[in-house]
């Protein structure tokens, strides 16, 4: 077993830490994959991969409800697959096939699937905070209590229109969400040298929106930093700012050599801090759950995501009238 420098304060249940185990492991596995397929050739266009930030998302699915909102940027597979979407429908969409959730039509970046409350999936950097505010406006205006998370970037976060949401997110008590997806680099460049003030959590507190931050590869850490904020927003307070402070392990994109960060910083997260590990130690250590049973889990679900590929790699290509849809609300 590897030995992990920090366990989570938090405590949980042997049922609930084995689903945590499964659901980052199959968010792990499944970009394992893309990243083998991309190499193959089979997704074209840019891939974004999540590995290393499972717990953040996680978390969050853990701590909110599933009629709540979520929208994200371009790394957003995992998103897709944590609100519900198959994975089959999400790897079939990287390799552009009609059984993708966009119809193969969006590929890594444009995926959506509304029914799920999933909003996407946008290349656009922080223009994804901005249509969640404006969907957190449309729940307001309904009147139920879902709630908007939206996730940016530490990079996303310099953005103007990051501002502009906020301030008219606290103006009208928007209920969203914000979470900092803080993995320390936007493209190649680190929060030190791209941030007048590396304290994340506190850019809302000028608008009155209040932040904290969290330890993002700790998943009960996460989840009990949401349900906190989530309690705050329902209550009709008005708009609550996460910073997660997690590592994403691959490059910004597959293009990505990485060389502004040493492999010894990123060995390093990978052995004292990953979010995986710090779960399958806990289930170990303090639930007498045997390192073998959790193996077998991850064998099913390899297995799973061979099929998975298998799907990707095998249904049809968009029709070519496919080209006319889906252009104009209908
Ligand atoms: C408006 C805009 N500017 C620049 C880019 C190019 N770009 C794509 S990703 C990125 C970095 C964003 O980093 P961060 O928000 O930290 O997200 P991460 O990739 O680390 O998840 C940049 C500058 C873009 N897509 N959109
Ligand atoms: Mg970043």
């Amino acid at each position: 077993m590897t030995a992990v420098t920090k366990l989570s304060n938090h405590r949980a249940s042997k049922e609930e830490l084995l689903n945590y185990y499964e659901q980052m492991l199959l968010l792990r596995r499944f970009e394992e994959r893309a990243a083998q397929l991309y190499t193959q050739g089979q997704i074209a266009g840019f891939c974004h991969l999540y590995i290393g930030q499972e717990a953040v998302l996680t978390g969050i699915k853990a701590a909110t409800k599933p009629e709540d909102d979520q929208i994200t940027s371009y790394r957003c597979h995992a998103h897709a697959i944590a609100c519900g979407v198959e994975p089959e429908a999400v790897m079939a969409e990287l390799t552009g096939r009609e059984t993708g959730v966009s119809k193969g039509k969006g590929g890594s970046m444009h995926m959506f699937d509304p029914e799920k409350h999933f909003w996407g999936g946008h290349g656009i950097v922080g223009a994804q905070i901005s249509l969640g505010t404006g969907i957190a406006f449309a729940n307001k205006y309904r009147g139920d209590d879902t709630i908007c998370v939206a996730y940016m970037g530490d990079g996303a976060l310099h953005q103007g229109q990051v501002y502009e949401s906020f301030n008219m997110a606290k103006l009208w008590d928007l209920p969203v969400l914000y979470i900092i997806e803080n993995n320390e680099y936007a493209m190649g460049t680190s929060v030190q040298r791209s941030a007048g003030n590396v304290e994340l959590y506190k850019r809302g507190e000028s608008f009155g929106i209040p932040g904290k931050q969290v330890d993002g590869m700790d998943i009960l850490a996460v989840k009990a930093a949401v349900e906190e904020a989530a309690d705050y927003i329902r209550s009709g307070k008005g708009p609550y700012l996460l910073e997660m402070k997690t590592y994403r392990y691959r490059g910004h994109s597959m293009s990505d050599p990485a060389t502004y960060r040493s492999k010894e910083e990123v060995q390093n997260m990978k052995e004292h801090r990953d979010p995986i590990q710090q779960v399958t130690n806990m289930l170990v250590e303090e639930h007498a759950v045997k390192e073998e049973d959790l193996k077998a889990i991850d064998s099913e679900i390899k297995k799973r995501i061979k099929e998975v590929a298998e799907h990707a790699t095998t249904s049809a290509l968009p029709n070519e009238s496919e080209l006319y849809t889906d252009i104009m609300p209908e």
